[in-house]
C-alpha cells in the first residue's frame, strides 16, 4: 500500500526529471556576438530543445562585438571547462580553425551553424537556409521594391570576413551578371558596417551622399537592414531609396509602415536555434555527422547531411504591410 502510494510516486517524479540519467550534456552556443536580437532569439529556440529533451545545459556565450579573437578566448575557455559540444557562428571561417581543432583533439563536438567555420575546424555546418535561395529571393525583393525599371544598388553588410554574408553576395554577384531577370539592377559599392548599428548606419548614409541615384539599399544582416532603414527614414529618402535584406520583424516593422521597407525576409530564429540544439544533441548521444546521416529534429523534421558535411534548414518567410504586425510580437 506504501508502496503504491508514497514510493511509487516518488520514483515517477525522479524519473520524468532526469535524475537517474547518466549525462547532462553541456553545449556552449556561441553567436557572433552579446547583444544581437537575432542571436538572443536562436538561443531561446536552443533553450526550447534542452527543455525538450531534458539533458543539456546550454551555455550562451560570445565576445561583446562581433570579432574572431574574442570567438576564439570564447572557445578556448569552453574548451577548458570540457564542455561536450562548441556550436558557434564563426565572425571568420578560418580563423576559428585553430581553435576550434584543438577543442575537437580533446574530443569536443565542434559544430557550425549560420554562419560557418571552414571544413577543417567542424564537423557539421547547419546553415539557415539554401544560400543561391537567399541571394535570389533578395535581389527579388528589390526588384520588386524599386521597379522594373531598376536602378542602382548597394549592399550594406557585416564584416569583411562573414562567411554567410560573403557566400550570399557571392551568389547575388553571380546573378546579376549571369541572369536577364537582373539585368537593370547595378551593383555600385558594398560597404561594411561590422556588424554594428552605428558603423553600419553611417555606411549607409555615405552610400547616400556619393550615389545620388542609389534606388536600393540590400543589407543581408539583422543588424544592418535595421540601421539602413533608419538612415533612409533619417534622411528624408523614402519613396526615392528602398531597403531590403534580412531582417527581424520585430526591428522592422516602424520602417514597414514608414515605407522605407517594402517587404524583407528572414527564417525564424527560434525555430532555427531549436534545430541546431536538436542536432546536437543527436550528435552527442552517437549519431556523428557524415554524408548521407539524416537527424530527425522532432518538430522541425528530418536534416540530410550533404556531401560536405552541409545541412540547411529551410526557406526564409517574406515580411511585407500585410503581416509585419503579427509577426512583429515573435521574432
Ligand atoms: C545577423 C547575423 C547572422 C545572420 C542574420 C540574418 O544578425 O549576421 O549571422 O544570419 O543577421
Amino acid at each position: 500500500m506504501n508502496f503504491l502510494k508514497i514510493v511509487l510516486p516518488v520514483i515517477v517524479v525522479l524519473l520524468t526529471n532526469n535524475v537517474f540519467s547518466a549525462k547532462t550534456y553541456r553545449i556552449g552556443l556561441v553567436p557572433k556576438s552579446l547583444g544581437n536580437a537575432f542571436f538572443e532569439a536562436v538561443r531561446d529556440g536552443g533553450l526550447e530543445a534542452a527543455k525538450e529533451t531534458g539533458d543539456i545545459k546550454l551555455i550562451f556565450n560570445a565576445p561583446a562585438t562581433s570579432t574572431a579573437e574574442g570567438q576564439a578566448d570564447v572557445i578556448k575557455a569552453l574548451t577548458a571547462q570540457r564542455v561536450d559540444a562548441i556550436v558557434v557562428s564563426a565572425n571568420d571561417p578560418d580563423a576559428l580553425v585553430p581553435v576550434c581543432k584543438k577543442a575537437m583533439k580533446r574530443k569536443i563536438n565542434v559544430i557550425s551553424f549560420d554562419s560557418s567555420v571552414a571544413n577543417a575546424g567542424r564537423m557539421l555546418h547547419i546553415a539557415a537556409a539554401d544560400t543561391k535561395f537567399i541571394a535570389e529571393q533578395e535581389l527579388d525583393l528589390i526588384l520588386d521594391a524599386i521597379g522594373s525599371k531598376g536602378g542602382e544598388i548597394a549592399i550594406v553588410t557585416e564584416m569583411p570576413q562573414s562567411s554567410n554574408q560573403n557566400e550570399w553576395i557571392a551568389e547575388m554577384k553571380k546573378l546579376l551578371k549571369n541572369n536577364p531577370k537582373y539585368k537593370k539592377l547595378k551593383l555600385v559599392d558594398i560597404v561594411y558596417g561590422d556588424a554594428l548599428p552605428d558603423k553600419s548606419y553611417r555606411e549607409a548614409i555615405s552610400l547616400m551622399n556619393k550615389y545620388p541615384n542609389l534606388k536600393g539599399i540590400l543589407s543581408p544582416t539583422t543588424i544592418g537592414i535595421a540601421a539602413s532603414a533608419k538612415a533612409v527614414v533619417d534622411q528624408k529618402k523614402v519613396g526615392k531609396i528602398y531597403v531590403t535584406g534580412l531582417g527581424l520583424p520585430s526591428e522592422m516593422a516602424p520602417y514597414v509602415h514608414k515605407g522605407a521597407v517594402k517587404s524583407f525576409h528572414l527564417w525564424n530564429p527560434v525555430d532555427f536555434g531549436y534545430v541546431v540544439v536538436k542536432i546536437t544533441h543527436e550528435i552527442l548521444t552517437g549519431k556523428k555527422p557524415k554524408p548521407g546521416v539524416v537527424y530527425d529534429t522532432g518538430r522541425m523534421g528530418k536534416f540530410t547531411v550533404d556531401k560536405d558535411n552541409n545541412t540547411s534548414m529551410g526557406k526564409p518567410f517574406i515580411f511585407d504591410k500585410s503581416n509585419i504586425d503579427k509577426y512583429a510580437k515573435i521574432f
